[in-house]
């Protein structure tokens, strides 16, 4: 896992977080996403139960810092999401991280089960992609010229499905 040259360049607006760095297999798809949109973002290990007071230091500082967002991945007993969510006011969206067990069906219901008042925006077991085109979204949501640009990726998805119909039809 290291910062990609997004992430140097300009002050990140993404933060990428996991519990381990064994994760970030599965939460490197995220950055990639984030990638193709020019997101500017920062990568990083906050454990929630092996560092909980950076875990919690992390979460309180981000808006001042400047993210607009917080990607979070953690497999297991995955409370890497939720108690970020606890202590900033930014959108959370928590990846699941499957393990050698359960099939990340503990990772998925650890996230998934927030408290009402306590929003973590959950994607699928795996699923860090989405997890980074929903960033991108929520920053496009004030920003038309990455607005434009989903856009042109969603037209891109549609021609791609349109082309496999052809093929199977041909
Ligand atoms: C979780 O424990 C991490 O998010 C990771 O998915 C899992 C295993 O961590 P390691 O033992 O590989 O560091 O907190």
């Amino acid at each position: 896992m290291s910062s990609t040259s997004h992430a140097t360049a300009t002050a990140p607006v993404i933060g990428i977080v996991m519990g381990s760095d064994s994760d970030w297999p599965v939460m490197e798809a995220a950055a990639q996403a984030l990638d193709e949109f020019e997101i500017p973002y920062e990568v990083d290990v906050v454990s929630a139960h092996r560092m909980p007071r950076e875990m919690i230091a992390y979460g309180e500082e981000a808006a001042g810092r400047g993210l607009k967002a917080i990607i979070a991945g953690a497999g297991g007993a995955a409370h890497l999401p939720g108690m970020l969510a606890s202590v900033t006011p930014l959108p959370v969206i928590g990846v699941p991280v499957p393990l050698k067990y359960l099939d990340g069906m503990d990772s998925l219901l650890s996230i998934v089960q927030m408290p009402a008042g306590v929003p973590v925006a959950t994607v699928s077991v795996a699923g860090a992609r989405n997890a980074g085109l929903l960033a991108v979204r929520m920053l496009a949501a004030h920003d038309p010229d990455l607005l434009a640009r989903m856009n042109e990726f969603l037209q891109e998805l549609n021609d791609q499905a349109t082309e496999k119909g052809k093929r199977l039809r041909a």
